[in-house]
């Protein structure tokens, strides 16, 4: 039977960025790929009303560097939201294995630690034409879609933050600061 009366009231974040600060890790490997997901990433945040002075770009080696760094940014305390740029490609050894499971999995270890949001934008491609696929040409711009994730993340956070394990950034963010009337 489909219920007919409840009408639950839904929670979700706007993708509004003013006055949300964000912080952009990108890993230099692959940066022909990377830079173009890092463009559409600062598109999507400026166009959602993000200032160019709540926005820092951090750059590190490869995508294997990214957990580290963002775990690092995530502890300042200053950033409402992080977003994580890589893109790993297939080679012929399990290299590309060993890279991508610890760099997704840092990275949520990153964000569950820290209670901060952390958007994966690292592609995972076998071939360098399906990552330029997903960097603006046929698949779009993963990049774009970080990018609103990541407003959507810090929206979401501010009405939902509540209490976090680990060190919480969330207690020293914008969100939180504006909560608490500072
Ligand atoms: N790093 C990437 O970001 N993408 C890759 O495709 C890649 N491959 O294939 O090797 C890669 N390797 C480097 C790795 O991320 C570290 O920077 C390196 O191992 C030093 O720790």
């Amino acid at each position: 039977m489909m219920a007919e009366k409840l009408q639950p009231r839904s929670i979700h974040g706007e993708l509004t960025a003013s006055g949300l600060r964000f912080g952009i890790v990108v890993s230099r490997f692959n940066s022909f790929i990377t830079d173009r997901l890092l463009a559409a990433a600062l598109d999507a945040l400026e166009r959602s009303g993000a200032a160019s002075e709540n926005v820092d770009v951090v750059r590190v080696p490869g995508a294997f560097e990214l957990p580290l760094a963002a775990k690092k940014l995530a502890g300042m305390g200053r950033y409402d939201a992080l977003i994580a740029i890589g893109c790993i490609l297939r080679g012929e050894t399990a290299h590309y294995d060993y890279v991508c499971s610890e760099t997704s999995r840092g990275l949520q270890l990153a964000q569950m630690d820290t209670g901060l949001p952390i958007i994966f934008c690292v592609l995972t491609c076998d071939t360098l034409e399906q990552a330029i696929d997903r960097a603006g040409l046929k698949g779009g711009n993963k990049g774009f879609e970080a990018g609103l994730a990541a407003v959507e993340m810090a929206q979401l956070s501010r009405k939902i933050g509540g209490v976090t394990s680990g060190t919480s950034t969330s207690k020293k963010g914008t969100a939180s600061r504006k909560m608490r009337g500072k």
